[in-house]
Parts: structure tokens; C-alpha cells; sequence
């Protein structure tokens, strides 16, 4: 891979999007490593907990539209769409295994989108969100159009849409839309303390949490209640969850496996 940096280390998988010259836009090639490796990821055992960021001053500019512009090749949207961007945000949301958008700097377009499909967005101070696609004549992709009236309500999701505005890290920390900012020259190491946290966690609960919490959004309060109760049934049969318990009482650290 060289549009990707990917690395694996102390069961923590980096996804690095590696084309700066650009702002890591995606192009087919990009994307093509892009779903390679979050099926690495998926089929890892080693893998507990993977970070997306970018190389450089952008974490991910979106399509890029240099290649879609390109006169030598014919465009094909569909394919764009069927092949790159559907596949990669369906396989963030549904990897069983936590992923941290560490959003470097701006996230433009299917950028933006792609970290908002992550499960954890941590972003440095000077980064920002710019939904980019109204300012070309497009709709929100990647997701766009489902998680960002639920993770922000419809007003402003609706706002941000069609204004395309730039969002700061700091706002978009102050209305919820992720996880935390923090100051530049303290986000390398922010990062890498959750993404080890969650290393040590256990693995059953933290992709049952997922799986679960997604689905709140579509599902009913009886619909949920039920899901809560076989996911947390499944749970409790777990070593982990023995382990945690018995972790608890002897005051010390628990050691999970994933079983
Ligand atoms: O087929 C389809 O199109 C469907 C899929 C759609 C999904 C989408 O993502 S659509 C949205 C595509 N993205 C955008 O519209 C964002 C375009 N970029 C920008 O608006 C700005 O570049 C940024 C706000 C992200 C950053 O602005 P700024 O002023 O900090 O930097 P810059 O000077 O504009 O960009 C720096 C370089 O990155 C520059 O290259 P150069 O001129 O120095 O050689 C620029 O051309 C390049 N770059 C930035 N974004 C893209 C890009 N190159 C190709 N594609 C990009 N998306």
C-alpha cells in the first residue's frame, strides 16, 4: 500500500490516509487500499481497536475531484459511489471492533462523513468539518444524510448541509458532534492513550456495545429493550465478564482474552 500507511502495533491497527500533496483526497486507488485494509482489520484477531487519521495538514479532503475531472477518463459516479464510498462507510460502521477518527485536520466532504462514521472522533485544535458537498451541487454521501441529524439534530445538520460551513474542532466538541478537541501539541498523545485504553478492554462488550448502540437508531423502545437484554445475556456468558467481576473484588487489574 502507498496511498495507506498501514501498521499494526501492541494490537492497536493505524489506518493512515497518505496522499498530503492532495489533502488525502480518495481515488480509486486510495480506496481500493482504503477497504483493503479495514478487512484487515476486521479479520485481525489481533486487532482490538483501530485509529483513521491522515498524514499532513488534512485528515481527508474527500472525493478528489482532480481524478473526476480528469478528461482521459470517463467518469463513473455509480461506480464511485457502489465501489468506494458505500463499501468503506458500511465497513466502519459494522467492523466489530472500536475505531477512532483522529482527525488531524480539516475533514472535508466524504471526509467529514467517513470520521463521522467512526466511533470515537477525537480532533486536534486547529482541524475542522466542512460538509463540502452543497458548495459543487452534491448531496452529504458517506453517511452524511443518516448520522448527522442524529448525532446533531436536524437543524443544524440541515444548516451545515446546505451552508457548507466550516465548522471548528472546538464547536463541533461544544455541540456534540465529537468526542473531544484538544490542543495540538497534546493529540498524538490523547490518541494513543484511548486507543490503548480500549486495547486492554474487553473485546465482546465493546463490539456488543456497538453493534447496539448503532441500531438504537432504528429501533423501537420495545425493539431495543429486547436487543439490550440477548446482547447483555450473551455477555454474561462471557469469560471476560467473569474476569472483570472477580478483577473487581480482588482489587486489581482484570486481563481479558475476548472470550
Ligand atoms: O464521484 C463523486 O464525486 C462522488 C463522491 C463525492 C464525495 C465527496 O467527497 S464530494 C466533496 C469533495 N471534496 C471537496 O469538495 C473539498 C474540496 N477541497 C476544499 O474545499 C479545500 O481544499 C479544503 C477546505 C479541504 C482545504 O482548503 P485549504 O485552503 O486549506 O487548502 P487548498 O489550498 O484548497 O488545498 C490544498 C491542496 O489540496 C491543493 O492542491 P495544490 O493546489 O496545492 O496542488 C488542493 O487542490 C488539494 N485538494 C484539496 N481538496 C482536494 C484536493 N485535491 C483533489 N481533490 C480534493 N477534494
Amino acid at each position: 500500500m502507498s496511498n495507506i500507511v498501514f501498521s499494526v502495533e501492541n494490537n492497536i491497527a493505524t489506518i493512515r490516509l497518505n496522499r498530503p500533496d492532495s489533502f488525502n483526497s480518495i481515488n480509486e486507488e486510495l480506496g481500493k487500499e482504503f477497504i483493503a485494509a479495514l478487512d484487515e482489520c476486521a479479520s485481525n484477531d489481533e486487532i482490538k481497536c483501530v485509529i483513521l487519521t491522515g498524514t499532513g495538514r488534512a485528515f481527508c479532503a474527500g472525493q478528489d475531484l482532480k481524478e473526476i475531472t480528469d478528461a482521459s477518463k470517463e467518469p463513473q459516479y455509480d461506480k464511485v459511489l457502489d465501489e468506494r464510498y458505500t463499501p468503506i462507510t458500511t465497513k466502519i460502521t459494522k467492523l466489530e471492533k472500536p475505531i477512532i477518527a483522529a482527525v488531524n485536520g480539516v475533514a472535508a466532504g466524504a471526509g467529514a462523513n467517513l470520521a463521522l462514521a467512526c466511533d470515537i472522533i477525537i480532533a486536534t485544535e486547529s482541524a475542522s468539518f466542512i460538509q463540502a458537498f452543497s458548495a459543487i451541487g452534491l448531496i452529504p454521501d458517506s453517511g452524511g444524510t443518516y448520522n448527522l441529524p442524529r448525532i446533531i439534530g436536524r437543524a443544524k445538520a440541515m444548516a451545515f448541509a446546505m451552508l457548507g460551513d466550516k465548522i471548528s474542532a472546538e464547536e463541533a466538541e461544544r455541540i456534540g458532534m465529537i468526542y473531544k478537541c484538544y490542543p495540538n501539541d497534546e493529540f498524538e498523545e490523547k490518541i494513543q492513550k484511548v486507543a490503548y485504553r480500549i486495547s486492554k478492554m474487553a473485546p465482546i462488550g465493546l463490539a456488543l456495545t456497538k453493534r447496539s448502540i448503532n441500531a438504537s437508531w432504528n429501533n423501537d423502545f420495545d425493539q431495543q429493550m429486547q436487543m439490550e437484554r440477548d446482547l447483555q445475556i450473551h455477555c454474561f456468558g462471557t469469560a471476560d465478564y467473569r474476569e472483570g467481576v472477580q478483577a473487581f473484588v480482588e482489587k486489581r487489574k482484570p486481563t481479558f482474552k475476548g472470550e
